[in-house]
């Protein structure tokens, strides 16, 4: 999409902090941090947000799964805080599906 701010980042029209990246996903710093390390993971192909995955995603969310304790690795992170936002109602700002890697200490629980 050509006004989504994280499909310039994938094509590259606008810098990110990247610490990852494979063909399908990449991920780079947040560019307003809620914790010591926080880390984006989004699919290069425009999702909107859960709501729009389809039958044919499975496999692909399963990457994103088993390719986020990857991430985190780059980050020195054992343990982290793994949240997506749906919807406005769900907190979400940006309409293009991620995953905040939130971590670098201690998280209260949730
Ligand atoms: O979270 C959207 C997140 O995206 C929010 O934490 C800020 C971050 N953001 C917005 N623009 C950028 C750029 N250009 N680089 C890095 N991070 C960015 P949400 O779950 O939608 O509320």
């Amino acid at each position: 999409m050509t006004d989504c701010i994280f499909c310039k980042i994938v094509a590259g029209d606008i810098p990110a902090n990247k610490v990852y990246e494979d063909e399908e996903f990449l991920a780079f710093h947040d560019i307003a941090p809620k914790a010591d390390t926080h880390v984006l993971v989004i699919p290069r192909r425009h999702i909107v947000n859960l709501n729009d995955l389809g039958e044919d995603d499975g496999a692909l969310m399963g990457k994103l799964m088993l390719t986020i304790p990857h991430i985190a690795a780059t980050q020195n992170l054992t343990g982290y805080r793994t949240i997506t936002n749906t919807g406005a109602e769900g907190g979400q700002e940006v309409f293009h599906l991620h995953f905040h890697i939130l971590g670098g200490r201690a998280l209260p629980g949730f």
